[in-house]
């Protein structure tokens, strides 16, 4: 299936809703897959229902054409396709909990020669995430040629500003306050258990060649 361009589909998540119990509960994956991330692809096929030169557009260019773009019509482009990019970034960054979860490959190499330890990693990671006031995200990006921690709001996307995105965790509320509440202090470390460090290890490689 074509799911470059529109119209846009919500694939199924590649695990079980439960498969990241008890870090992060069905309940929420259910309502974050099915309802906020179908709600942007609905939004974003509806906005470019009427619009066949954008229809031709990746997700990626249609992210590069609307950024800064200040009216309406241009925001509204911003806003979906990046609510469809991050969020499929973030779930295809989970995975079932692994008891050794840690880095792998050359990217477990990069952050320890980077960040000094994956102990001092998570610490920064964890400052970052905790730091994004409001809705928005964490990511660990290539920068292109040294790995850093950014923060981005609400829907803005990393590949705009140029960067080369790793890893992200989702600090919207609804990504945890189910299981969580209000603590996203509780919910970070729990992301921690079921990060795939092998998919953030591929996307490390394809950052490097590009
Ligand atoms: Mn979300």
């Amino acid at each position: 299936m074509n799911n470059d361009t529109y119209p846009f589909v919500n694939l199924p998540l590649p695990y079980s809703y439960g498969a990241l119990e008890p870090y992060i509960d069905e309940q929420t994956m259910r309502l974050h897959h099915d309802r906020h991330l179908q709600t942007y692809i609905n939004n974003l096929n509806a906005a470019l229902k009427n619009n066949p030169r954008l229809q031709k557009l990746t997700l990626e260019q249609l992210i590069g054409v609307s950024t800064g773009v200040n009216d309406e019509f241009g925001r509204t482009i911003h806003n979906n396709a990046g609510g469809i990019y991050n969020h499929r970034f973030f779930f295809a960054g989970l995975t079932k909990h692994a008891p050794s979860g840690s880095p792998v490959g050359k990217l477990a190499d990069a952050i320890i020669r980077t960040f000094g330890s994956f102990a001092d990693f998570k610490n920064e990671f964890t400052k970052a995430a905790l730091s994004v006031f409001g809705s928005g995200y964490a990511w660990l990006v290539y920068d292109p040629n040294v790995l850093r921690i950014i923060t981005t709001a609400n829907q803005d996307t990393p590949i705009e500003k140029g960067f080369c995105p790793i890893l992200t965790v989702d600090v919207w509320e609804h990504a945890y306050y189910l299981k969580h509440f209000n603590m996203r202090a509780d919910y970070i470390p729990d992301w921690f258990n079921v990060i795939n460090w092998e998919k953030a290890d591929e996307h490390f490689s394809a950052c490097c060649i590009k």
